[in-house]
Formats: C-alpha cells, structure tokens, sequence
C-alpha cells in the first residue's frame, strides 16, 4: 500500500515535505511561545498529521494524472495559507480570521506596510512546494497508481487515528480547548494552522445563518420584556452622585467571597479586603454572583460591559467580537468619558483586540505596555504587585474623567508564587491547587492594598469610584472534597456550591461615608445599570438584564448561565429548588415540579437567556440607533 517496486507514494513523500516545512515555520518563523514539552511534542506531529491527512485523500482519487494535479495545488494552497498567515502575522502578531478578511480597515494597513512584511529569506517556504511541483511532473511516476478499495480503506483508518490522537493529545494540555475558544494563537499551537481555519470556518458560518434570518421586530418583544419585567421605573437616591468622577474598576482574578472574613492557620486571608468592607465610603455586596460561562474572564468582562448574559457555549469575546453593542465604555462617550483596559497580557488573549474595538474601548494597556522580565512574573504573567506599580503612568496620562479597568492575574490557576511574595502558607488538604489558592488570594489582597496607597499617592483617589470585582471562581467543583473540609462541611451539595459562586463586590466612594453592607442578591449583570445611574446616565431606552443595585424596585433574582438561578427567596440548582437562607430543599424531584415555588422564576430565567442569545446570535442592536431613541 505505501510502498511500491522501493518508491514511496507521492502523497506520503508530499505530507512529509509539506509537514516538515510547516513544523519549521511554526517552530521557528512564528513567534509561537512554547511552554512545555507536551506543547513542543504537539506542535512538532501536527504539520505531520495534517498534512499526511490531506495530501492522504488523493487516493480517493481514480486517476492517477489527478492525483498528481490535486497533490500540487494542495500543495500551493497550503502553502498559501502558511504565507499569508506569516505575513498577516508579522503585522498583527496573529493569526488570520475570516471576519478580519473582510475588514477593509487591516487590509489597508497591511498594504501600506506589505513590502517590509516580505523577507528573502521567505523563499524558502516554497521550497518543498518546487519539489513537490517538479516530482509530480515527472511523467513515468511510479509513485501514484490507483489505490484498491483495501488501501483507501487502510489510508482513512490511519488518518483518523491520527487525527484522534493529535486531538486527544491538545485536549490532554488545554481542557476543552475548543468549546472554549482561547487565544487564537493556543489553537494553532494545539490543532495547527489548518484545522485552526476549518474551526473558524464552521464556527463563523454558523454565526452567519443565524444573523441572516434575524429581523428588527425580534427586538419588540425583547423590550417590552424588560421594560415590563426588569427596568425600575424611578432613579435610585445614589442617581448622579458620581457624575464626572473616574471609575477605578479592578477585576480580581479568581477571588471567590468565601476568603472574605475567613482564616486560615488562625490568619485573615484578605486583611485589606476585609478592612474595606467595613469602611465608611464602601458599599460592600455580599450576595454577589458571577455569572460567567465557559469564557471565564471574558464573560465576567461582557456581563459587566453589556449587561447580556454570556452565550453558553464557547466565549462570545471570540464568537462574536463583530457585533454592534451598547456597552458602557460606548455610552458614558456621552458624558465625554474615555476608558481604557490594562492587562499584561498579549491582545489576543480572548481575542480582546477585535472586542475591545466593538465594545468601543479607547485603549488597551496590553502586555506591550508592560516591563515584563523573568524576574517580575510568575505563572501567567507580571505579578499583581508589579503590575499596579506600572499602571500608575499609564492611570496618569489617561483622559479624566475616565473609566479604567485594571484585570490581575496572579491569583489564576495554578497559583503559582514564589517563596518571597509569599506570607500566608498553603492550605493542606489533598488538593494541591486549594492549598495553593490562599497565599495566592493574599499577594493580590496586599497588591489591592498596596494600589490604594499608588492611587492616593498620585492624586487619583479622591476623585474616583473605586469598584472591586471578583472575576469567577477560581476553586472548581473538582475540589469539592478539600473545598468541604476547609469550610468544615460534610460535603458540598448544589446549593453550596451554588454559594461558593459569590465573588466580592465592593464600590468605595472617597469622601461619601455613607457606605454600607448589602445583603440584597446581585450580579455581574447588574453593574452597568448601577454604575451608569451613580454616573447620571439615564437607561430609559437601553436594553439590559440587570437593575441599579441601589434601587429597591429590582426584578429580584441573578441568572447563571446554566439555567439555576438566585433569588432573594431561593436557589435553585440542580433540579432542586432550595430555601435561599436555611438551605432547606423546598421540592421533590418525584414530585410534579410545577408545584415547585422555584417554577415561576425558572421560566422567566429561560426566557433572559433566550432574548439575549438572540440578541447575541441575531446581532440585533445593529437595527437599533440607541442614540436617537
Ligand atoms: C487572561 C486572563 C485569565 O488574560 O484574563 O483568563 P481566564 O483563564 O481567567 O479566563
Ligand atoms: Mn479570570
């Protein structure tokens, strides 16, 4: 079957030149960074595997002179691909996307810049495609014939356990690496150049039906929803009392609401934190959710920015950074606002790069804006202590009044830190990442502490709104056991973990002194109402799932995005509909669950979830001209 009078067949000799040039590309004209040695056996097998896999279908093809011809021009569109890539990357630093193909805009900036984006040197790429081009006309080939049906057979077999095993391998290093859509540079890396495209091929087409059959009257019913079910129908007393104020908004990485006011080895984990919950210029939320999905991060940022609720499969940050929002960066312009992100990682994290541009954030401190040495970072990146320090320039020379938010990163998975950033020490329970979570928890506590003291320091404290913001659990259901013998619990049933969802919110008004602690339930949905009314903004005509936290005429219950939800009487999860405060189980699974006190707000969590998909997938506010309402 692959060998035949000593030659080897032409798609096999094609695959490895093919592959081999691919794997050098990746490995050495790619700025890829390679963190591990399973990353470094992936991404050498992959070219192998796909190309072995494609150039392998020719034997599907009858005649040998066309298996000749499919051999080349797979060969050269392939290359193509690479090439364009290559160039594309030498810009952007990313890979290519479909919706970026047909955005003028890159395409322009690419051109005027293209010449210097060509190196001699890039001849080479094309090198195995000459010798592919000049076998394959050599017109006595004894390296192509027809296949019997055996060795088609035997050919598909072997390239579906390749397949299976390169895919099993990049799901064995990055978990549900497709469903959650990471960095579009850890899809290549993981799957390779080439499947990475047929990804964002199918995923963008799917996006395309349904954005075609959506129609301006979808919005109809949407709105008449939450002006009946959702929007207060009066301003709060807290309406206007931030007008022209900066809006300091740290989203804390990781940092669930059950280290607030807790020990451990008889110690505060969050002594600042806990500090400020009782400060008279804080409103603290202890009953405040997060409601992201598989986008972590990023869904906390959409929530927060939008007030729609993530989509629930994927990350929307990257399914569909090309819709027209109605976010808060956008509609505080209004009130000659500019706002800005920084982060310290690379832009194409979450594919915040294209998002930002859609949600009209003004600019992006991202990892480039940052002094990061092998000395200042560990784990994923610049150590919180020093990103603080650094962000204070960039906090200086941003526009007032401004909106900044400054994303950590310290306290993620796998919490990692160094013997000298440590005071508080590990847990010990048989969960390595629970033991480890606690000293990560404090650094960025004392980093928050130590910002406050940057912030006073250059003068921008007094006329700010300092917000706090838990981004998503950092502890998953996988360490429920360690997670049950640290909060002294028998087990963790749905309701508990249900209330390990809380993160911390904090809002600090320098000078108000009215602060106070709040019990009422909340979410990250509810952000941009609240923030938008204490900056004067009215939402008379936004479109929203979330109510101003200081109004008390709120529709009374946090959707998750799985369907469970919070209200101020219940919490329903895992089928079972729970006594909110005792934790008590209210119905039977046996029973008819329409008896179920949860029913009523389980249908209405439906329907939220189902307007904002169709908000999402249908791209409806590109009918609406928010504005001129
Ligand atoms: C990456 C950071 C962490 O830039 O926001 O992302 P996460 O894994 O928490 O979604
Ligand atoms: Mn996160």
């Amino acid at each position: 079957m692959f060998f035949r009078r000593g030659q080897m067949p032409l798609y096999l000799l094609a695959g490895l030149l093919f592959g081999l040039k691919t794997y050098i590309v990746y490995r050495f004209v790619f700025n890829i960074e390679i963190e591990n040695m399973m990353q470094e056996i992936i991404i050498f097998i992959n070219p192998f595997i796909a190309s072995i896999i494609f150039f392998g279908l020719s034997v599907w093809i009858k005649d040998p002179v066309k298996q000749r011809v499919f051999i080349r021009y797979s060969a050269l569109v392939g290359t193509l691909i690479i090439y364009f890539n290559l160039v594309f990357y030498r810009s952007f630093t990313d890979f290519l996307t479909i919706p970026q193909l047909f955005q003028t805009s890159n395409v322009v900036d690419l051109t005027s810049s293209i010449v210097s984006l060509i190196k001699f040197y890039d001849i080479f790429i094309f090198l195995d495609l000459m010798i592919i081009w000049y076998i394959s006309k050599q017109s006595h080939l004894a390296m192509v014939r027809e296949y019997t049906k055996r060795s088609k057979v035997i050919v598909a077999l072997i390239s579906l356990l390749l397949l299976s095993g390169n895919f099993l391998l990049a799901e064995i290093e990055r978990p549900q690496l497709l469903s959650r859509a990471f960095d579009r540079e850890y899809l290549v890396k993981n799957i390779g150049l080439f499947y990475y495209h047929v990804y964002d091929a199918v995923s963008q087409s799917k996006m395309r039906t349904q954005k075609v059959f959506a129609e301006d009257h979808d919005l109809k019913t949407i709105r008449q929803y939450i002006n009946d079910e959702i929007r207060s129908k009066s301003q709060s007393e807290l309406f206007g009392i931030g007008e022209d104020k900066n809006i300091i908004f740290i989203s804390a990485e990781s940092i669930q609401n059950f280290v607030i006011d807790n020990e451990l080895h008889g110690e505060e984990i969050t002594p600042f934190l806990n500090g400020l919950k009782e400060h008279e210029d804080t409103f603290y939320f202890e009953n405040f959710y997060h409601q992201t999905s598989q986008g972590k991060t990023s869904d906390s940022e959409f929530v927060t920015e939008n007030s729609l609720y993530p989509i629930s499969g994927g990350a929307v940050f990257f399914t569909h950074a090309q819709n027209k929002y109605h976010s808060f960066p956008e509609i505080i312009k209004e009130k000659d606002y500019t706002s800005a992100v920084l982060h310290a990682n690379t832009d194409t994290f979450w594919n915040r790069n294209q998002m930002y541009d859609s949600l009209e954030i003004d600019t992006f401190y991202d990892r480039e804006s940052y002094e990061v040495t092998d000395d200042n970072q560990v784990g994923w990146g610049l150590k919180d202590k020093e990103f603080f320090t650094q962000s204070i320039p960039h906090l200086r020379e941003i526009e007032e009044p401004f909106y900044a938010k400054l994303i950590t990163i310290t306290n993620h998975f796998p919490f990692d830190l160094e013997e000298v950033d440590r005071s508080l020490e590990p847990y010990d329970s048989n969960s390595n990442t629970l033991n480890k979570y606690f000293p990560t928890v404090r650094y960025t506590d004392e980093a928050i502490e130590q910002f406050f003291i940057q912030l006073k320091a250059a003068g921008l404290y007094e006329n700010s709104i300092i917000i706090i913001m838990g981004d998503h659990d950092g502890i998953s259901a996988n360490h429920n056991k360690a997670m049950a013998e640290y909060l002294d619990k028998e087990e963790i049933t749905p309701y508990d973990y249900t209330q390990l969802q809380r993160v911390p919110f904090y809002i600090h008004i320098p000078g108000y002194g009215e602060g106070e602690q709040m019990s009422n339930i909340a979410g990250q949905v509810d952000i941009k109402p609240t923030l938008l009314h204490l900056l004067g903004i009215e939402t008379n005509h936004d479109i929203y799932f979330g109510n101003d936290l200081f109004h008390d005429n709120r529709k009374g219950f946090i959707v998750q995005r799985n369907g469970n939800f919070i209200s101020e009487d219940y919490i329903y999860a895992g089928e079972t509909c729970y006594n909110r405060e005792t934790g008590d189980i209210l119905d039977n699974k046996e029973e008819n669950n329409h008896s179920s006190p949860c029913s009523d707000i389980k249908q209405k969590v439906e329907v939220e979830l189902n307007y904002s998909d169709e908000i999402i997938y249908g791209d409806l506010f590109r009918f609406l001209d928010f504005k001129n309402k």
